[in-house]
C-alpha cells in the first residue's frame, strides 16, 4: 500500500507511504487519485491534508520510471485531479518536498511545513524541468525572478526562506500532523485558493528580462540544455494563459527528457548512490569511531586535507618537519579561509573556530591519540617508509593509517607497518578542500571496518568516496595517463596546444589537458618520467614537456609552460617558443605533421582513457563502470551532462563504435598503447553493456 485515506472528523488525511523517500511512483499516483475520490465522496470531510509517512514528504517523481515506457496515471493527471477537487487542500511538509513532490504541494491551497523542512525544484540537476506544473505555479506564487532562480539552480530552499518567498503558509515546530489538521480546520468553508488562478503581471519585470536570463544562463550553465528550456517555460507562464502554459511546459519537458544530457545526469544520480555499496562488505560492519585526525605534511595537499576536517568540526593535528613549513602551511590555510570569508561565505568567527581546530605540531608524539592519521608527504617510497615505520611506533592501537599517495602501492606501504589491516589509501584531489572526490584505496589486507570507516569519513567531510583496488595510479591517475599521452602526442602530430585544449573545453572539460599540465606543474611529470622504468610509458609523449622543463618553463607557476601566462592571470596565451619546440621535436622523431580534426582529438584523448578504464574494470580495480564515471566527474571535472567517460563511450559513442575506433588507432599507431581491452572486446562480441561487465 503506497497510500491510505483516513477520516478525522471533518478533516481527511491522505497519507503517502512509499519508503525510503516517498518517490511518486505509479502506485503513489494511483493512491493519490483514490484518496481524492474518497475525500470527495465523503460529505463529512470538509478539508483535506496530504501528508507523508517516513522520513520525508514526496521527494519527487520516481526517477527509476524515466527509463521505461510511460505508466499511467501520469503526475500531471494527478495534479489535474487535485485542481478539480472541490474542497481546500493542505500539504503537510517534512523532510524534502522536491520536484514532483513540491509540485503536488504547489497544487494544494496551503502549505504547512516543519521549520527544518526543505522544498525545491531540482529537476535541472537531472537534465529535465519541472513537468507537473512547477514552471507555471511557482512563478505565480513567489514571482518570476525568484522562481526562475530556484529552478535554474535546482538548489534546496529551507522552509523559513520558502515562507519568506511566499511558498509556505505556516512553519511548524513540533507535531506536524496535529498542526496541519488544526490549520486545515481553520480553512473549512473557505473557497478553494488555487495557485493557477493567480494572475501574473508582465509589467513587474525589467525590460529584456528573459533575454538577459538566457545570456547569463548560457555562461553559468555552459552547454546545458534544460536551463534554457526552463526559461522558455517560465516565459510561457507570463505570456500564455495557464492551460496553454502547462501544455508548453509538457512539450519542453519531453524535449528535455529525451535528451542525451537527461540520460547522462540521471545516470550520475544513481551512480553517486551506488558508489558506497561495496560488494562483499557486510552491511553490519561497524565503522570505527573517528573523533580526531592527524595529517602528516602541511604542504598544499596536507593543508587542504586538514581544512576538510576542520570544516566538519573534527579536530586535526597537523605535523611538519620544521617550524617554517608549519607556519607556511597554516598561513595558506588561513588565507584560504579569509578569502572565503571575504566572499561572505564564512564569518570571521567561523574562520577562527576552524583555525582553532587545527593544532600544529613538529612532534610525532602529538599523534598518539589520533583515530585517523593521513600521510601527505613527498611521493617517494623511501619517505613513506620512514613515515609509516614511525606511525607504527607512535599511533595508538586501532588507529587508521592512511596514505594520500596518488600512485604508489598501498600494499607496499602497509608492509612498512606491523598492522597492514589498519592501512589504506585516502587519495584526495587538488585542491583538496574543494574537489569532491576521495579515492579510497583498499589494500590486500585492509580490514572491512577500516574500509567502512573511510567511506563514513568521506560522507562526514562531504566527499564522494569511491573505493579502488591497488595498482599504479589506482582508477583516476591510471586512466589519466592515456588521456595525457594522447593529448601530448597530438601536438607532435600536427595539432596546436590550443586546438587540443579548445576541443576538450568545447566538449565540456573545465580546461584542456595541456592547460591542466601547466596548472599542475610540468616538473611533476618530468620527475616521474625520470624515475620510471623504460618501456612503461611513451617517451615521445613526454619529449616536448621535458624540453620545456629544461628551459625553465614549468607551467603557470613560472608564467610559462605549454602556454605563456601574464602575471597573476590564468588565461593561456599561445607561445611561439613552444610552437618551435613542438616542430623541432616532431622532426627529431620523424613525425610528419598533418591536419588533425576535433573528432580525432576527442576520440584519441577519451578512448585511450576508456580503454584503460575497461582494464581497470576487468582487473576489479573499480567495482563498476559507474564508479569510474564518478571518479572522473568529481576528481577531474568531466562534465556531468556527458555522464562520465565510460557512460560517454557506451551511450554517446556506443561500445561497438568505441572498439572499432580503438582498433583503427591501433592500426595507425601500433598496438603498444591501443590494444583493445579484452573486456571491451568481450562486451561487444556478446552485445552487452558495462552493467553486465562483471
Ligand atoms: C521530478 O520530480 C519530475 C517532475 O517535475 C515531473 C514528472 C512528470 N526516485 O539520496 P538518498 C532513492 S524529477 C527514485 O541516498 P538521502 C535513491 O536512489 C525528481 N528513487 O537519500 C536511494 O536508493 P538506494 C525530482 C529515488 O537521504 C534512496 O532513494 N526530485 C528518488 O541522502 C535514498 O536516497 C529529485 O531530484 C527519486 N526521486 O537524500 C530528488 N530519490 O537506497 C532526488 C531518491 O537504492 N532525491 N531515491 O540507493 C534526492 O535529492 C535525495 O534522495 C533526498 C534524500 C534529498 C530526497
Amino acid at each position: 500500500m503506497s497510500g491510505r485515506f483516513e477520516a478525522h472528523g471533518d478533516v481527511g488525511i491522505l497519507w503517502i507511504d512509499n519508503p525510503p523517500v516517498n518517490a511518486i511512483s505509479q502506485a503513489v499516483r494511483v493512491a493519490i487519485l483514490d484518496g481524492l475520490k474518497q475525500a470527495e465522496a465523503d460529505s463529512a470531510i470538509k478539508v483535506l491534508v496530504i501528508a507523508c509517512a517516513g522520513r520525508t514528504f514526496m521527494a519527487g517523481a520516481d526517477i527509476t520510471e524515466f527509463s521505461g515506457p510511460p505508466r499511467l496515471p501520469s503526475l500531471p493527471e494527478v495534479i489535474d485531479a487535485l485542481d478539480a477537487f472541490s474542497k481546500p487542500v493542505v500539504a503537510a511538509i517534512h523532510g524534502t518536498a522536491f520536484g514532483g513532490g513540491f509540485e503536488v504541494a504547489l497544487a494544494c491551497d496551503y502549505r504547512v511545513a516543519l521549520a527544518n523542512a526543505q522544498v525545491g525544484l531540482p529537476e535541472v540537476k537531472l537534465g529535465i524541468l519541472p513537468g507537473a506544473g512547477g514552471t507555471q505555479r511557482l512563478p505565480r506564487l513567489v514571482g518570476i525572478e525568484p522562481a526562475l532562480q530556484a529552478m535554474i539552480s535546482g538548489d534546496p530552499i529551507p522552509a523559513p526562506a520558502a515562507q519568506e518567498m511566499g511558498a509556505i503558509d505556516k512553519l511548524v515546530v513540533g507535531d506536524l500532523t496535529e498542526a496541519a489538521v488544526a490549520f486545515a480546520r481553520e480553512k473549512i468553508g473557505s473557497p478553494r485558493r488555487r495557485v493557477r488562478d493567480i494572475t501574473l503581471s508582465p509589467n513587474s519585470l525589467p525590460a529584456g528580462f528573459f533575454d538577459t536570463a538566457r545570456q547569463r544562463t548560457a555562461k553559468e550553465k555552459r552547454n546545458l540544455f534544460s536551463p534554457q528550456r526552463i526559461i522558455d517555460a517560465v516565459e510561457a507562464a507570463i505570456t500564455l494563459p495557464f492551460d496553454q502554459g502547462i501544455q508548453r511546459e509538457q512539450d519542453l519537458f519531453f524535449e528535455c527528457a529525451k535528451s542525451s544530457q537527461a540520460k547522462a545526469l540521471q545516470h550520475v544520480f544513481f551512480a553517486e548512490r551506488q558508489v558506497s555499496k561495496i560488494p562483499g562488505l557486510p552491511a553490519d560492519v561497524k565503522p570505527r569511531s573517528i573523533k580526531s585526525v592527524a595529517i602528516i605534511g602541511a604542504g598544499t595537499m596536507g593543508g587542504g586535507i586538514a581544512m576538510n576536517f576542520a570544516n566538519a568540526g573534527i579536530p586535526v593535528t597537523l605535523l611538519e618537519v620544521n617550524q617554517e613549513g608549519l607556519d607556511r602551511g597554516l598561513g595558506v590555510i588561513r588565507k584560504n579561509y579569509e578569502a572565503t570569508a571575504a566572499k561572505g561565505r564564512l564569518t570571521s568567527e567561523q574562520v577562527e573556530t576552524r583555525m582553532g581546530l587545527i593544532k600544529p605540531t613538529l612532534s610525532y608524539d602529538a599523534l598518539a591519540d589520533a583515530d585517523l592519521i593521513i600521510e601527505a608527504v613527498f611521493e617517494t617510497l623511501e619517505i613513506k617508509k620512514k613515515v609509516f615505520e614511525t606511525l607504527d611506533r607512535v599511533a595508538k592501537k586501532g588507529a587508521i593509517l592512511a596514505s594520500n599517495t596518488s600512485y604508489l602501492s598501498i600494499d607496499t606501504i602497509a608492509g612498512y607497518t606491523s598492522r597492514p589491516e589498519d592501512v589504506l589509501g585516502m587519495h584526495f584531489f587538488s585542491p583538496a578542500n574543494v574537489m569532491k572526490l576521495l579515492e579510497i584505496v583498499r589494500g590486500a589486507r585492509t580490514a572491512p571496518d577500516v574500509l567502512a570507516t573511510a567511506l563514513d569519513v568521506a560522507k562526514r567531510i562531504k566527499k564522494v568516496g569511491v573505493v579502488a583496488g591497488n595498482c599504479h595510479g589506482f582508477i583516476g591517475n591510471r586512466m589519466l595517463e592515456g588521456y595525457g599521452r594522447e593529448g601530448s602526442l597530438l601536438i607532435l602530430e600536427g595539432a596546436t596546444p590550443q586546438q587540443v585544449d579548445q576541443a576538450l573545453v568545447k566538449f565540456g572539460m573545465p580546461m584542456g589537458v595541456l592547460q591542466m599540465f601547466d596548472l599542475a606543474g610540468l616538473d611533476i611529470g618530468y620527475k616521474s618520467r625520470k624515475d620510471r622504468e623504460p618501456g612503461t610509458f611513451d617517451v615521445k609523449s613526454g619529449a616536448v614537456a621535458d624540453k620545456l622543463v629544461e628551459m625553465g618553463r614549468l607551467g603557470q607557476k613560472t608564467k610559462a609552460g605549454f602556454y605563456d601566462y601574464e602575471s597573476g592571470q590564468r588565461t593561456p596565451i599561445p607561445s611561439d617558443v613552444v610552437a618551435k619546440v613542438i616542430e623541432e621535436t616532431a622532426a627529431q622523431y620523424g613525425i610528419k605533421r598533418r591536419e588533425i580534426s576535433e573528432q580525432e582529438i576527442l576520440e584519441r584523448c577519451f578512448l585511450a582513457m576508456v580503454n584503460i578504464g575497461c582494464e581497470v574494470l576487468r582487473e576489479g580495480i573499480a567495482y563498476r563502470a559507474s564508479d569510474i564515471d564518478i571518479v572522473y566527474l568529481y576528481g577531474y571535472g568531466f562534465p556531468a551532462h556527458r555522464g562520465g567517460p565510460m557512460f560517454w563511450a557506451e551511450h554517446e559513442l556506443g561500445l561497438p563504435k568505441a572498439l572499432e575506433r580503438i582498433r583503427e588507432y591501433a592500426r595507425q599507431h601500433g598496438p603498444r598503447w591501443w590494444t583493445p581491452s579484452p573486456l571491451l572486446e568481450r562486451l561487444v562480441a556478446e552485445g552487452k553493456g558495462f552493467a553486465q561487465a562483471v
